[in-house]
């Protein structure tokens, strides 16, 4: 059994709940996905203090099942690169269905990645599907939500850093296994670079879907 201590929880007064979800609601709705990322160089202070936020996050059994890679290594990302660009490249020739390829156009993405070259960070973001050490397998549970929950952590510290990012899922995505010398226990799960953004970096007029649209009310 862990021992149980009382809850650190500070009340806020009714009166200022609204406006403090409202501040949050209005800073996370400025979050981009960014595909324009400067070389500009991020201290690898800033971007320790991310990861260790992204560790914060709730995982099944407490387990955390994770590893978060970050690699500013010229060598290795441009290797990542090479080999992402390569199954894109498949993918959007050969592998992805027509209904994909319509829904991804107006995005105006293609098999082209050059911000895993330009990134002074990629974050790659590891799944354990059991724990290994000392060659000792054991489980851990729910390892799918927990590392999603985690990645949502991750790319809200990044923004609320100053930082921006993209959530990058090259198919299949093996090559990060061998290109980082990862365990036998570790699947890869997301690839994020981060950095600042070009000067002239463009994002698409999205929107998001209104409240009325995503949620449902049992009262
Ligand atoms: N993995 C590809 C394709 C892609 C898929 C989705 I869903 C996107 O929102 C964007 C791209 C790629 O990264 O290009």
């Amino acid at each position: 059994m862990y021992r149980f201590n009382p809850l650190d929880f500070n009340p806020k007064a009714a009166s200022e709940m609204l406006g403090l979800a409202e501040a949050n609601y209005q800073e996370l709705k400025k979050r981009r996905s960014v595909r324009d990322i400067s070389s500009e160089v991020v201290p690898k202070e800033l971007i320790e203090k991310i990861i260790m936020s992204a560790g914060t996050a709730p995982s099944g059994a407490n387990k955390q099942p994770w590893t978060f890679c970050a690699v500013s290594n010229k060598a290795i990302k441009t290797q990542i690169r090479t080999a992402a660009e390569k199954e894109e490249r498949e993918s959007y020739e050969n592998r992805m269905s027509e209904e994909w390829l319509k829904d991804l156009a107006p995005l105006g993405t293609d098999w082209q990645k050059p911000f895993l070259e330009e990134a002074p960070w990629l974050i790659i973001i590891f799944r354990k599907a059991y724990e290994l050490e000392n060659n000792v397998k054991s489980n851990t549970y729910y390892s799918q939500e927990s590392v999603g929950i985690a990645c949502g952590f991750l790319i809200q510290a990044i923004h609320q850093a100053g930082l921006v990012t993209l959530t990058h899922t090259p198919s299949p995505m093996g090559f990060l296994t061998q290109i980082l010398n990862r365990p036998a226990n570790e699947r890869p799960y997301l690839v994020l670079p981060v950095g600042f953004p070009k000067k002239a970096a463009l994002v698409p007029t999205i929107t998001k879907k209104s409240l009325y649209e995503i949620s449902v009310f049992y009262e």
